[in-house]
């Protein structure tokens, strides 16, 4: 007997609803076989890849962004955009701190916050396995000192968007004055950055300097930084996920 099919449009929410097609699958299930038993919801779960919510100036969601792509995972990982400071409902249902970026796996649960999705991805293991050791620690440590320079980076910016008689001239030194001594740092150790998660992190944080505190000028005494850090940027990683 000819098998009849419909379409189905599913919103990744699991509701379905045609306002919004970009956001929308398209699916083709047998007639009536399977509709009559499938409800949106559970279409949506047979559908579902892990979607990363991310925003593209984000550097922690870009650090998420290159170790996707480095460990090979673009197929398997969907990636949205979701703007924090428009408060998306997607978001907000994903991660009740409305931050990028949050990874929704396909079992419908939610992993945030960079460093945790970070952990995840290489438990994928797609790549970055290390030696463990000492090594493996000073590589977490080298890590964490590049997501505080994020930290700082960031803070500056969301200093500089407050009325300038609110903003605060200690802060916003103390945040320069961490950038800088980790910086000099990284200059130190420049030797030890290869491809893993300390040195995906140290190229969002100088990603991020770029793109936003030119006038720090962070290559001026930072030279085996400056050229290491070209040199890592030149990766079909980084290419893919310049801020735009
Ligand atoms: N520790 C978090 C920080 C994430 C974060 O602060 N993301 C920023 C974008 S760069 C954000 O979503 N901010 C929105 C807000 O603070 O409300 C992580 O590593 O994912």
């Amino acid at each position: 007997m000819a098998q009849t099919y419909v379409t189905v449009w599913l919103h990744e929410s699991g509701v379905q609803d045609k306002r919004e097609p970009r956001h929308f699958a398209c699916l083709a299930y047998p007639w009536p076989e399977r509709c009559a038993t499938l409800t949106a919801e559970s279409l949506a779960m047979e559908k579902r890849m892990p979607t990363l919510l991310y925003s593209p100036t984000s550097p922690y969601a870009r650090k998420v962004r290159v170790l996707i792509r480095e460990c090979g995972l673009t197929k398997q990982i969907e990636e949205q955009t979701a703007l924090p400071l428009d408060d998306p409902e997607a978001l907000l249902a994903a991660n009740p701190l409305g931050k990028v970026p949050a990874l929704q796996l396909d079992d419908g649960s939610v992993l945030y916050d960079s460093r945790v999705i970070c952990a995840w991805l290489v438990a994928q293991g797609g790549a970055l396995v290390d030696s463990g050791g000492p090594a493996h620690w000073q590589t977490q440590r080298r890590a964490a000192l590049a997501e505080g320079v994020i930290d700082a980076s960031v803070a500056l910016v969301m200093e500089g968007r407050r009325p300038s008689v609110q903003q605060s001239e200690y802060w916003i030194g103390r945040w320069r004055s961490a950038i800088a001594r980790s910086l000099d740092v990284l200059e130190g150790e420049v030797d030890a950055l290869h491809d893993q998660i300390d040195a995906i992190t140290s190229a969002a944080a100088l990603g991020h300097l770029d793109q936003r505190h030119g006038n720090l000028n962070w290559r001026d005494r930072r030279p085996a930084l400056a050229v290491w850090f070209d040199a890592f940027s030149q990766r079909p990683s980084m290419q893919a996920t310049v801020p735009g």
